[in-house]
């Protein structure tokens, strides 16, 4: 019996205090810290999978909160992370989209952050603006990306959580206090 409550208190520590699917990027792998994931659903169009990627949180050693949005890979080496940490099979959105349709197909590119457009990986003749109607970016297995009508569904994307909140929020510290005094109850019994 008192296996069976510990192993149940132990899931109700673990889960909501460090659950998380994200894949740290470390520095030790030359990375920048920041998490990414790789989340599945059963079709999201472009925007869709923005709002959702933004919706998002991890939190990190406990405390630190970090949100999400749709990856911005800005250099080869965080292009080849993505390429070698997740299966691309389901050609996921990434956070690239066009801001006007002035300069079709490859002008006006930017990143969902405001980050520099300038390290591209496109696939051999993407952006290509097929059917005047192409201003949101996927990645496909290889690594190489392809500009997509916006509106199409694609049943995966990708996550890169970096945005620290300054502050953990009040319900992270009431969280992880009722984590520690249930563990001390449990202890002194
Ligand atoms: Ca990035
Ligand atoms: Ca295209």
């Amino acid at each position: 019996m008192r296996r069976l409550l510990t192993i149940i208190l132990g899931i109700f520590l673990v889960l909501p205090c460090s659950f998380s699917a994200a894949v740290e990027w470390t520095t030790l792998a030359g990375g920048n810290q920041h998490f990414y994931e790789l989340v599945t659903n059963s079709g999201l169009t472009w925007v869709q999978a923005k709002a959702d990627a933004e919706s998002r949180w991890v939190l990190v050693n406990g405390v630190t909160k970090l949100w999400g949005h749709l990856v911005t890979l800005t250099s080869a080496s965080e292009n080849a992370f993505i390429t070698s940490a997740f299966s691309l099979s389901a050609t996921p959105w990434i956070g690239a989209y066009q801001t006007s349709k002035l300069a079709e197909p490859a002008g006006n590119w930017a990143w969902v952050t405001g980050e520099a457009w300038s390290y591209i990986n496109w696939s051999t003749g993407e952006p290509n603006d097929s059917n005047g109607d192409e201003d949101a970016a996927h990645i496909y297995t290889s690594g190489a990306w392809n500009d997509l009508h916006n509106p199409s569904t694609i049943t995966a994307y990708i996550v890169e959580y970096d945005l620290a909140a300054p502050i953990p929020e009040p319900g992270t510290w009431i969280l992880v206090s009722l984590c520690s005094m249930a563990f001390i109850w449990w202890r002194k019994r």
